[in-house]
C-alpha cells in the first residue's frame, strides 16, 4: 500500500480495540529536532484522539536515531507498555553515515519488537533532505508519526484479534 495512494491517518480504529485500556510508549530522537517534535506531537493527538490516555503515553528522548533500539528496548521491556512508536529522522549527509545509520535502526527496532513480542513501529524518516522530511512532518504527504500511531493500535488489534479486518 503505497502512502501516496492511502494515507494511514485517515483510517478509523473505532471498534477495533478499546485504545484507552492500553499503554502506549514514544521514543523519539533528538537530532533533527524541528522534524521530530511534529512527529512526535502527530504521535500522540493521533493516539489520543483514538481514546489513549495522556497519561498512559510514555515518552522518552535519545540523542539520535541511532539510539532509538536501545531506547525502544528499554521501553519494551516494561511490562506496563503494549506498543512501542520509535520517531526518527535521518537526512542524507555527505558521508555514509545514513546508510549506517538507517540500517542499525531498522535492524534494531525488528529486533526488539521480536524479542519482546510487542508492536515496535518503525516511525523514522530517511530522506535525502529536508524538504522530503519536512513534506512528512505534516506537509504536504501527510505526517508519518501520525501513520505510526495508527499502525500502533492496528497492531494492538491485530494481537487482540478484534475485528482489524473491519478497517
Ligand atoms: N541522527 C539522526 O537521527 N539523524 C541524522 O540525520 C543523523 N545524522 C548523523 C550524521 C553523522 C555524521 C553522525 C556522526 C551522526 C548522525 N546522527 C543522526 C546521530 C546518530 O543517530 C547517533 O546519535 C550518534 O552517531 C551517536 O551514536
Amino acid at each position: 500500500m503505497a502512502s501516496n495512494l492511502k494515507n494511514l491517518s485517515e483510517y478509523s480504529t473505532k471498534n477495533v480495540i478499546k485504545v484507552e485500556e492500553f499503554t502506549f510508549g514514544i521514543v523519539v530522537a533528538e537530532w533533527n529536532e524541528e522534524i521530530t517534535a511534529a512527529l512526535l506531537a502527530g504521535a500522540v493527538d493521533t493516539l489520543v484522539k483514538n481514546g489513549a490516555k495522556q497519561e498512559n503515553i510514555i515518552i522518552k528522548t535519545v540523542a539520535g536515531s541511532f539510539e532509538l533500539s536501545l531506547g525502544s528496548q528499554w521501553l519494551a521491556q516494561n511490562k506496563e507498555i503494549d506498543a512501542v512508536i520509535a520517531l526518527g529522522c535521518i537526512i542524507q549527509g555527505e558521508t555514509k553515515h545514513f546508510d549506517f545509520i538507517c540500517q542499525a535502526v531498522t535492524n534494531g527496532i525488528t529486533e526488539v519488537g521480536l524479542k519482546y513480542d510487542k508492536p515496535v513501529i518503525f516511525g523514522v524518516l530517511t530522506t535525502d533532505n529536508l524538504e522530503q522530511a519536512q513534506d512528512r512532518s505534516g506537509g504536504k504527504h501527510g505526517n508519518k508519526g501520525d501513520e505510526a500511531a495508527i499502525t500502533a493500535i492496528k497492531m494492538l488489534g491485530i494481537r487482540e484479534k478484534k475485528g482489524i479486518w473491519d478497517f
